[in-house]
């Protein structure tokens, strides 16, 4: 997978995606992130990319030509057009199952937008899928794109070890996650529950199937 992230924070994608499994999978070579400045690829001198908006009010918009130039310096270089992600509170909902035909692409480009908007003229031209994190309003585009970028690659085969692909496969069945303990076995006066410590495989699984339910029940009804 070949990430290429449209954006006016080009520092902000590269440095909160080179730790942990997502920074791994990078320096392995599984996947790639190229963090492409917008700001590159103005049509004047000073760098400027944002301008008032035609008809008044408040703000500035994003002007479609630095994006679409941008946006050309990734796409010619690939043998095929590529899905376009615009990440905006007006998309739709991304999901895990999103996620995962996301993470079938070859190559993935992000337009991260700032500002009040972009030109809707270069979204018509260029964006495949409009795409929210949720219903609240961020500054800009590019932490939705981190969260993205996040879900897809543990998606994305050769990124998770064999046993965080496991610890995932247990729970592809829409359930969350049942709690865990480890040492001590008795913390400010807190018990692990008796039957993690009996060895007995077959009524661990069990009870944690339960605690799942249960912990589903109370926490996410929505999703039973
Ligand atoms: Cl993708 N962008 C912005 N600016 N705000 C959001 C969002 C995206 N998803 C939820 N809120």
């Amino acid at each position: 997978m070949r990430y290429h992230i449209l954006t006016l924070f080009p520092e902000m994608v590269s440095q909160g995606l080179h730790e942990s499994i997502i920074g791994r999978a990078v320096d392995r070579g599984v996947i790639s992130l190229e963090a492409v400045n917008i700001r590159d690829y103005a049509d004047n001198e000073y760098g400027k990319v944002d301008d008032y908006p035609y008809g008044g009010g408040a703000g500035m918009v994003m002007q479609a030509e630095p994006i679409y130039r941008a946006y050309r310096a990734v796409s010619d270089r690939l043998e095929k057009p590529p899905r376009v992600l615009h990440m905006t509170p007006q998309g739709k909902v991304f999901t895990q199952q999103m996620a995962q035909e996301f993470a079938k692409e070859e190559d993935l480009i992000f337009l991260c937008g700032h500002y009040e908007g972009i030109d809707e003229r270069v979204l018509e031209e260029i964006v495949t899928d409009n795409v929210s994190i949720g219903d609240y309003v961020l500054t800009g585009g590019e932490l939705p794109a981190m969260v993205m970028v996040d879900a897809i690659s543990r998606m994305v085969p050769g990124v998770l070890s064999n046993r965080e692909s496991a610890m995932f496969d247990s729970f592809q069945d829409g359930l969350l996650e049942y709690p865990q303990y480890s040492r001590p076995r008795q913390w400010r006066g807190r018990e692990v529950p008796e039957i993690l410590l009996s060895g007995h495989h077959a009524n661990v699984e069990k009870w944690r199937r339960e605690q799942s339910l249960l912990r589903t029940k109370e926490r996410r009804p929505d999703l039973l």
